[in-house]
């Protein structure tokens, strides 16, 4: 088997780069490791920021986003019970889009197939090999027999956990990291969202945020121990937790509704450099992860698609490879702001078991200043719809 890009994961990123070479008419298969409805039922992000929605335009797969997304203007912070406007399109003059990620794959993954695109899911032992020479391959097996992809390059999109990333030298790699001391506990529920925009909320006992899929379907989240297991956490347990930690009047009318999904998302910020060995392009969760405060990962992972769609496009146009000598340092700019936007968030939002009383203060201060100051909320409004692309 032979094609021009091999893709290994189809998650936004892997779909998102085949459908953008399949646009310029770039071959590409992808190889993924779970089945299709696994694929499409994984519940993740929900915030596009403009450029994304833009760059999915671009992939001729925004008609349902249009349809169904809803616009977001602003976010609340609610700090101790009380609510405070960040006003996106009066500070920066753009929004925000509420969209699932498991709407994005689902919308990628129609078209790559109605185009005849080729996704394998459920390759198993998928191994990355030769991409520091000129003629890479991907070993892979399914239905029992084994299989070797070859390609010109390789696009390693297989998220946090994935071969590609632990399949290049560790001599060859920088890794910065930070492991936050708490989890997320999220469920998904239908029950109407109790505001039209996201709520962030600080409180004593911990960060709750109040997200939504449709006007119908709301997508909730407390701060809760790393080592938390779900069955500690019975849903009317986090409807009470979740009442107290919104405070005023809209905990009255938050309306418990069974769970549909309950999972616990343990939080971190990771970051390997360089993200191209050869001919091996990491993008995506493979490359970095970002604790979900600031709505950055998904955004990151199409925005590393967009530079690598390019750098492709043009070698194949002209022969030319300065684009992809650039990927890493191109990419890897944006991740770090994206990095410390998402780690100021957090830090902003969470309670910090063992902080001391002065670092309490600290943090509350920082929430008055960015609440009241309108250079503080435009430095929050900016990063969070988005940073312009270079
Ligand atoms: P993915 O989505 O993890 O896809 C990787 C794919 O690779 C497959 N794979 C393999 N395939 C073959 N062989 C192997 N050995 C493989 N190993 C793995 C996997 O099965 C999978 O299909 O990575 P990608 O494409 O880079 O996309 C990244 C995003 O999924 C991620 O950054 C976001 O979900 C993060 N995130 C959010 N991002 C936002 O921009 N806005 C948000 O509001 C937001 N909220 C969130 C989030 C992530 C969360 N969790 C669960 C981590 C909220 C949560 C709770
Ligand atoms: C979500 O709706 O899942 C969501 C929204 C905003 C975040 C994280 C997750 O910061």
């Amino acid at each position: 088997m032979r094609t021009q890009v091999g893709i290994v994961g189809a998650g936004p990123a892997g779909l998102l780069l085949s459908q953008l070479l399949h646009l310029q008419g770039i071959d590409t298969v992808i190889l993924e490791r779970r089945s299709r409805a696994y694929v499409e039922g994984r519940i993740r992000a929900g915030v596009l920021e403009q450029g994304t929605v833009d760059l999915l335009d671009a992939a001729q797969v925004g008609e349902r986003m249009h349809q169904v997304g809803l616009v977001h203007d602003g976010i609340e912070l609610s700090v101790g019970g009380k609510r405070h406007r960040i006003d996106f399109r009066a500070l920066t003059g753009k929004a925000v889009t509420v969209y699932g990620q498991t709407e994005v794959t689902k919308d990628l993954i129609n078209a790559r197939l109605a185009a005849g695109g080729k996704i394998m899911f459920e390759a198993e032992d998928v191994g990355v090999q030769g991409f520091d020479g000129k003629a890479p391959k991907i070993r892979f097996r399914k239905d029992g027999k084994t299989h070797e992809l070859a390609c010109d390059f390789i696009g390693g999109c297989d998220g946090f956990h994935g071969v590609c990333r632990v399949t290049v030298p560790q001599d060859a790699q920088t890794v910065y990291e930070r492991i936050y001391p708490f989890a997320w506990l999220g469920i998904l529920a239908e029950t109407p969202p109790v505001s039209d925009e996201l709520i962030y909320c600080h409180h004593e006992r911990g960060f709750a945020l109040f997200s939504m899929r449709s006007p119908t379907l709301s997508r909730l989240y407390i701060q809760c121990a790393p080592d938390e297991h779900l069955d500690e956490w019975p849903d009317e347990r986090i409807w009470d937790e979740l009442r107290v930690r919104l405070g005023g009047d809209a905990a009255g009318a938050l309306r418990s509704a069974p769970s549909l999904e309950k999972s616990i998302t343990p939080m971190r910020s990771f970051v390997a450099q360089p993200m191209r060995f050869g001919r091996l392009f990491l993008a995506g969760d493979a490359a970095h992860i970002v604790p979900p405060t600031g709505a950055k990962g998904l955004n990151l992972a199409v925005a590393d698609v967009r530079v690598l769609a390019r750098a492709l496009a043009e070698f194949y146009a002209s022969g030319r490879s300065d684009l992809i000598e650039a990927y890493s340092d191109t990419c890897v700019r944006r991740v770090w702001k994206a990095q410390r936007f998402s780690w100021w968030m957090t830090s902003m939002l969470h309670r910090f078991p063992g902080r001391n009383p002065f670092e309490d203060q600290l943090q509350l201060a920082e929430l008055d200043y960015v609440t009241g100051s309108k250079a503080a909320s435009t430095a929050l409004a900016e990063n969070y719809v988005g940073l312009p692309f270079d």
